[in-house]
Formats: C-alpha cells, sequence, structure tokens
C-alpha cells in the first residue's frame, strides 16, 4: 500500500512540476519565482520540477561576472542588464553571495540597484546565500539557472566574489567569465592570478574613471603572459559602471568571445566527423553482447534490403558501432565474411555536401567503389572509397539526411 501511495505522490508532483514549468514559460513571473525558490530550499517537489526542466537546460547564455569584493560587479550587471533590454533580450540575474544575505549590506545594494526593473518583467534577479557546504553553492546556483532557462531566459548573469574555490566553481557554470578588477590593485593583480586569472575569459577594468586604469591593464598584461587559455588571450575593457560607460564594449568583447569559442570548438576538417564504424559479425545476437558489456545497447535495427544486409546500431559517444549480418551469402557482407572471416568492414566519415565531395574525388582520380551516391536508411545520403585510395580501408562517406 506504501508504495501505490508514494508512486501517486509522485505523480502529482510531476504533474505540479509540469503546470510550473508551463506557467513560467507562458511569462508568469510569480510562478518562476516560487520555482526558484523551490530549487534553492530543495523543497518537496524540488527534484520533480528540476526534471521537468531538464530539457531546456543549456538554453541560455551564462555570462558569469567575478572580481573582488566592492569592484563594481553589481553596478556593472545591472549594467550589463540594462543593455540587453535594449537589445530586446530577456535576462535572469543570479547574484551569489557568500556572506549572509540578511545582514550583509552587498544584498541591500542589490535590491536598491535592481529596483530600476521593477515594472520589466524582463530582467528576474535573485540573490543567493552561500549554503556553507562545498559544493553546495555552485549546485544551487547551478539549480536556479535550469529554472531560469526553462522559463525562457535568453541571457542569465551570474555574479559572485572572485575569492574562493566555491566561486570558482560557480563560474564553471558560465559560458564566459567576465573578471571585474579595479585601479589602485597594484601587485594585488599578480597575487590574484592563482585560480581566479584562470577562468577570466573578457578582463573589465571598472572604476577607470578614478585614475590608475593604464597600470592595472599593464598588470593584467604582465600576468596573462603566464596564464595560458587555449590560445585565447582575453580582452580588456576599461568601464565606469556608475554611468554604463564602456559597458556596450564590454558585451562586444564578451559575444566576440563567445564566437571564437564555438569555432575553436568546432572540430577540425570542416566538419568531418566520425559517423560509424561498420563491424561485419555472423551473427548480430552473437556479437552484441559484448558492446552491451561496456555500456552501449542497440538503438535500432534495419534491414538495408538492396545490400542484403541487417544492421544494428549501437551508439558510441557522438557517433556509433554498426554489427553488419549478411542476409544472403552472395551479399556484400556475406562475401566478405567467407573471405576475411569477422572484423572492421568500414569506417564512415559525416561531411556537409557530400555530392560536392563525390564529384571532387572523381575529378581527383580517387577510386571510389559506388559509381554514384545512394540513398541509404533513414534518407541518409553515402558512397565508398576503395581501400586503395585510403590507407587501406574501406571508407564510407555520409551526408546529412535530406
Ligand atoms: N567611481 C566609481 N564607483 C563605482 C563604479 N562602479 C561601482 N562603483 C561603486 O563602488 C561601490 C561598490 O559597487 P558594487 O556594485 O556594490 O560592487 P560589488 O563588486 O558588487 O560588491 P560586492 O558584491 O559587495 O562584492 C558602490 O558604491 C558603487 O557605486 C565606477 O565605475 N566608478
Ligand atoms: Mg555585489
Amino acid at each position: 500500500m506504501r508504495g501505490i501511495i508514494a508512486d501517486v505522490d509522485v505523480r502529482e508532483l510531476d504533474r505540479q512540476a509540469r503546470g510550473m514549468v508551463e506557467r513560467m514559460r507562458a511569462g508568469d513571473v510569480r510562478s518562476l519565482a516560487r520555482a526558484v525558490s523551490l530549487v534553492e530550499d530543495r523543497g518537496v517537489g524540488a527534484a520533480e520540477l528540476l526534471a521537468a526542466c531538464a530539457q531546456f537546460v543549456g538554453s541560455a547564455v551564462r555570462v558569469g561576472v567575478t572580481g573582488p569584493p566592492g569592484a563594481g560587479k553589481s553596478t556593472l550587471v545591472d549594467q550589463m542588464a540594462r543593455w540587453l533590454r535594449g537589445q530586446g533580450k530577456t535576462v535572469g540575474v543570479v547574484a551569489v553571495d557568500p556572506s549572509s544575505p540578511y545582514t550583509g549590506g552587498a544584498l541591500l545594494g542589490d535590491r536598491i540597484r535592481m529596483q530600476g526593473f521593477v515594472g520589466d518583467d524582463g530582467v528576474f534577479v535573485r540573490s543567493m546565500a552561500s549554503r556553507g557546504a562545498m559544493g553546495g553553492l555552485a549546485q544551487g546556483a547551478r539549480d536556479v539557472c535550469s529554472v531560469l532557462e526553462a522559463a525562457g531566459r535568453e541571457l542569465i548573469l551570474i555574479e559572485t566574489v572572485g575569492v574562493g574555490q566555491d566561486e570558482v566553481a560557480v563560474m564553471g557554470l558560465a559560458d564566459v567569465t567576465v573578471l571585474v578588477l579595479v585601479p589602485g590593485m597594484g601587485d594585488d593583480v599578480q597575487s590574484l592570478k592563482a585560480g581566479v586569472m584562470e577562468v577570466a575569459d573578457v578582463f573589465v577594468v571598472n572604476k577607470s574613471d578614478r585614475g590608475g586604469a593604464e597600470r592595472v591593464e599593464q598588470e593584467i598584461r604582465a600576468v596573462q603572459g603566464l596564464v595560458a587559455n587555449e590560445g585565447w588571450v582575453p580582452e580588456v575593457v576599461r568601464t565606469v559602471a556608475t554611468t554604463g560607460e564602456g559597458v556596450g564594449e564590454l558585451m562586444g568583447a564578451v559575444e566576440r568571445f563567445l564566437a571564437g569559442k564555438i569555432r575553436r570548438k568546432a572540430p577540425v576538417g570542416g566538419g568531418l566527423r566520425l559517423d560509424h564504424l561498420g563491424v561485419a559479425v555472423r551473427s548480430i545476437e552473437g556479437a552484441r553482447k559484448f558492446y552491451e558489456a561496456l555500456g552501449t545497447r542497440v538503438s535500432s535495427e534495419e534491414i538495408v534490403e538492396h545490400e542484403q544486409v541487417r544492421v544494428a546500431m549501437m551508439p558510441v559517444g557522438e557517433s556509433r558501432i554498426e554489427l553488419l549480418e549478411a542476409m544472403a551469402e552472395e551479399s556484400v557482407i556475406g562475401r566478405f565474411v567467407a573471405k576475411r572471416g569477422e572484423g572492421l568492414h568500414h569506417v564512415a566519415l559525416r561531411v556537409g555536401g557530400v555530392d560536392a565531395l563525390f564529384a571532387r574525388l572523381t575529378a581527383d582520380g580517387v577510386r571510389l567503389a559506388s559509381d554514384a551516391v545512394r540513398v541509404g536508411a533513414g534518407g541518409h545520403r553515402y558512397f565508398f572509397v576503395h581501400p586503395s585510395s585510403t590507407g587501406g580501408v574501406l571508407v564510407e562517406i555520409v551526408g546529412d539526411a535530406e
């Protein structure tokens, strides 16, 4: 009986969570506020809510803003939010305050400044207190970000004081991290470099109305020489957060970093990817067990009639292993197994522009093992390149599905 009751409760919580996400997505800010509180407090239904939010995770651009206490992070975040509103973007702000939220001046300061957004539902601000436990802060901030993303916020600004491990962990949530420094830090920039300098994708010299900005910039450049950052040299931008000066430039630097990050992450070789490995086997039933023991499974099975072959797909990361079993002795796979035994039959590479590549390879005199681009299972287009041109492996070139 208990089990049944628990099941009903869980289903009811799931139903409530889905309703909450629906209302948030429709723009109901009160539901958003309640949802954020629920995951922050880890209350009953928080797990169900996060599960309902899961499909939207990663939909926002997350911008981390960190730096020493009093550097002007909150003032800058406020200006960044204003700038983004000017671009018509919806914004979520997560201010992670390591001191107590009930006694510290920081939260009050945030409240006063952010009141500029009262009446504008396009900016949602939440200050979070440290939960004390290592990692708790980052987990809490991560969950709040998930909720904001489920609510459809396009950008999330995450403010945290860059002091300890917890804060560095919070910055791990961001797609891009802005490190805010101020004039008068002198050699303190040097002392910051452990942990904090490394996370910076863009440097801001705030309070540059005060003079001494040049000195800090030189310090940053000096330390940068010591820090490797995936071949990216972070830009240094001067701002006056109190007036908004330099904020447009800062947002430009953030955009440039993100654009470069996508480029840097793109695979070398113009989008060339390993699509699958084709393994010729006598029996799929016999061969699949080994791969299943490694933790993959057969995601789909199909028959390619004109090749007289049965195919079992087993996902491996973004690629897969295809087990190929002949349906007739006189098929390609049947002849392969009879002659060479079981083994690697082909390597399939995915490209953009399969027809253009077919034409170019033909023109270059590469020996192809197909007389034309063919249409295979799932509508994808493919052709084979003979092993004599590839270093001894039959290569299948696969294009994207039509
Ligand atoms: N002169 C000058 N003052 C600034 C500038 N930016 C911020 N301030 C002031 O610096 C003080 C601290 O600003 P905050 O935005 O609260 O700084 P913070 O980094 O968020 O501070 P914590 O969250 O407490 O670490 C406030 O009095 C701001 O008005 C600036 O560009 N120039
Ligand atoms: Mg602050």
